[in-house]
């Protein structure tokens, strides 16, 4: 486990006491929890004896081990040194980072609480791997809390580390949970400072009924904080959105590109292919009317722009449709590489290589949702690239991530091209962020379901004629917004 590689997202700290565990069982519980998605454990114990603690602790690591998720000790280094776990956790009162450090080697984890800029510049300083930064809110886990610091507090550490030129990993903890994340990780953020990397949760996944949901919902709650970053970021670059797709979509296709802040350029024929790919923008190869002259254009332009690191995506629309089209689907994957694939239930089938017949290019669903998660994510294993799987509830997959996006209107699939556009809108957020696909997919697929949640409820809409205007409106409207530092919409998002 490469200290470089470590997700600090959604960071559970355990508690044993009776107050906040009951009388659960603290490895079930974080085995629930590390279901849902938490990426990061610490094993937080002030009062149990040194045996016990030791037990427990090889008890979690042998099931965080399983997840491929690091365990940290709090506070009791002697206890990470022999269990071998992945490192510790200090707060300002406990060891010295510096001892800590002795006892544990440069390749464990040590992570520092900090309070002030003062204690975060002296950790970094020192040497910390991550920071947690705290009390957020008052809580009831913890009522020792030196200073309670809220989101203003949290926000200046973070803006004092960045012009310090820190871009330490950070944590914020205290009193978060499921309803205020999202308003915690954009409150706390102000740019140029980096955002913080996840939030640190003890009772928000240890009291809960349910700690694989709860883990759920705030896995959900990080990727959504992110996705303002995604916005501006095609905001701030304007890319382009190269389209190489069918007859009926051209036009919307074009001005959704515009609506979402991307420059769209709509192109099929693939010798202009290396010339555009050279402009930093995205591909987006659509299959909605497949010629055989258009295949090879596809092949053409998705080889020039693996050849320029080009992000591309693949919407194979109609996939199952005809033998035509499957040979097209793998005819395309033999010949170079996506970076996102997003298609219905029956087109991701098809990619999967499973010979379903499909009666024309609409939707149908036959899958329970967890067989959609684990279509997603085998795809996405296959193939290497992000599978966006549409329907009622969307699935997006990296084939590690898993998430499931609830958002969306029906209008959207009774107005032809909404998938088409989709495409187009993630292709946008693909070129602009590129540390992380999965997240710019669950970007565009938010901003895009949200704007359609919007325009529906829009007294000038009446149907899905009028909805279409003004769905290209509230695509706009969420972008100006967003770039302006107002995210409110985002409380809409339902992504666990
Ligand atoms: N450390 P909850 S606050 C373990 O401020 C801990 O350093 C804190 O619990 C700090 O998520 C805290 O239940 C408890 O509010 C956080
Ligand atoms: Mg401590």
């Amino acid at each position: 486990m490469s200290k470089s590689k470590v997700d600090y997202g959604v960071y559970l700290v355990t508690d044993s006491t009776p107050a906040i565990l009951g009388n659960k069982d603290l490895t079930s519980v974080v085995e629930k929890a590390l279901q849902g998605g938490v990426t990061i454990v610490q094993y937080r114990d002030k009062t149990s004896d040194r045996e016990a603690a030791v037990k427990t602790a090889r008890a979690l690591h042998e099931v965080t081990r399983r997840f491929g998720v690091p365990l940290l000790v709090n506070d009791r280094v002697d206890v990470a040194v022999e269990v071998g776990c992945e490192g510790v956790h200090i707060g300002q009162d406990d060891m010295a980072y510096e001892e800590a450090r002795k006892l544990l080697g440069p390749d464990k984890i040590i992570g520092v609480t900090a309070s002030s800029l003062e204690e975060a510049l002296k950790a970094c300083e020192a040497g910390a791997d991550y920071l947690g930064l705290g009390t957020v809110y008052a809580t009831q886990t913890k009522k020792d809390t030196k200073s309670i610091i809220g989101t203003a507090g949290i926000r200046s550490i973070l803006l004092g580390l960045s012009s310090a030129g820190h871009s330490i990993p950070t944590v914020c903890i205290g009193g978060i949970n499921g309803s205020n994340a999202i308003s915690v990780l954009a409150e706390s953020s102000a740019a140029p400072a980096k955002s913080l990397d996840g939030i640190a949760v003890v009772s928000a996944i240890v009291a809960a009924q349910d700690p694989a949901a709860a883990a759920r919902d705030l896995l959900g709650k990080v990727v959504a904080g992110r996705v303002p970053d995604v916005i501006k970021a095609v905001a701030a670059a304007t890319p382009l959105s190269h389209n190489m797709t069918n007859l009926v979509v051209q036009n919307f296709a074009a001005n959704v590109a515009l609506a979402v802040g991307a420059s769209p350029i709509m192109a099929n024929y693939a010798e202009e292919a290396a010339d555009l790919a050279k402009l930093g923008g995205a591909l987006v190869i659509n299959m909605g009317t497949v010629t055989p002259e258009g295949l090879k254009n596809h092949i053409q332009a998705l080889q020039a722009y693996n050849a320029a690191g080009g992000p591309v995506v693949l919407d194979p629309v109609g996939a199952g449709a005809t033998s035509i089209r499957r040979n097209a689907v793998k005819t395309l994957l033999s010949s170079g590489k996506f970076t996102v694939i997003k298609g219905n239930e029956r087109e991701i089938q098809t990619v999967y290589g499973a010979s379903v017949t499909q009666r024309g290019v609409d939707s149908s669903s036959s899958l329970t949702i967890s067989q959609r998660a684990s279509l997603a994510k085998s795809v996405a294993r296959s193939t290497g690239a992000v599978v966006v799987l549409t329907g009622k509830t969307d699935v997006v997959s990296d084939g590690v991530r898993t998430l499931r996006v609830d958002n969306g209107h029906e209008f959207l699939g009774r107005v032809t091209g909404t998938g088409c556009t989709l495409g187009t809108t993630i292709s946008a957020m693909e070129a602009a962020f590129r540390s992380d696909p999965l997240i710019a997919a669950v970007a565009g697929m938010v901003l895009f379901e949200i704007a359609s949640e919007r325009a529906a409820v829009r007294d000038d809409v009446r149907g899905p004629g009028t909805f279409v205007p003004a769905f290209i409106d509230e695509l706009s409207a969420i972008r100006t917004e967003t770039a302006k530092g107002d995210v409110a919409w985002l409380a809409r998002s339902k992504i666990e």
